[in-house]
């Protein structure tokens, strides 16, 4: 058999014995479609003010049947104002009751702007561990139709260890907020991991669940190395 060929052989019964090929492993922590508390997870949530004596700035929670993602249930609304003489920041809290987020890779949240009342197109969202870490990242171009929020752990400052996620916090902040008073509206926050169905031994131990699409093209490039070798 000619070298390329059995180069190419090998190449075909590598991806067909380890079935190589993407999927996303997704873990719902809130659809919201219970239109009560809890969550998927079992965590509590609500709103929250700074300052509840202040009734300058205020945020209520309540679950909405017309914007959601689907056809059925709902998502969460929250009614948010930081317009006030005194300094102003509310928002959202949710448990995660100790979840263990290492085995994933990113956050997806869902969230869209209520284009009759208005909205921040600039929102902060805070993780916190069992280690007392916060880390931040901000969502940014929030519009008026659902946007899909990706959040890779890699890119959350301050969290050093993803083991034991103990509450999710989104705040709105009235020095950075495009518009201070308004109504955003979330849905559908979930773990995802792309995982990849790869005999772990083919990539020298490397544990498969951390592994995404940048990976994929490592792979190629380590089959094309057999090909050469085999050729
Ligand atoms: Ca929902
Ligand atoms: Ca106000």
């Amino acid at each position: 058999m000619k070298g390329w060929l059995r180069g190419l052989l090998v190449l075909a019964m590598l991806l067909v014995v380890t079935g190589a090929r993407a999927e996303n492993n997704c873990l719902v922590i809130a659809d919201f479609d219970s239109g009560v508390k809890p969550n998927n997870i079992g965590g509590d949530f609500g709103a929250w003010d700074k300052d509840p004596a202040d009734f300058t700035q205020t945020c209520f929670e309540s679950f909405s049947s017309t914007q959601r993602r689907g056809n059925s249930g709902f998502s969460l609304k929250l009614d948010y104002d930081v317009d006030s003489p005194n300094s102003a920041y509310n928002g959202f809290w949710m448990k995660l009751n100790g979840a263990d987020f290492s085995k994933y890779k990113k956050l997806v949240i869902w969230i869209k702007g209520d284009s009759s009342k208005g909205y921040t197109k600039v929102a902060k969202l805070e993780f916190k561990n069992g280690k007392g870490e916060v880390g931040k990242y901000y969502i940014s171009d929030i519009g008026d139709d659902w946007k899909e929020v990706t959040i890779p752990f890699l890119k959350i400052a301050g969290i050093t260890d993803f083991s034991k996620m103990e509450e999710l916090v989104l705040v709105f902040e009235d020095w950075r907020a495009t518009k201070k008073e308004g109504s955003i509206y979330l849905d559908d926050i979930n773990r995802v991991s792309t995982k990849l169905n790869l005999a772990s031994s083919l990539l020298g131990g490397v544990n498969v669940n951390y592994l995404d699409e940048f990976d994929l093209v490592f792979i190629k490039v380590k089959c094309i190395k057999y090909r050469v070798l085999y050729s």
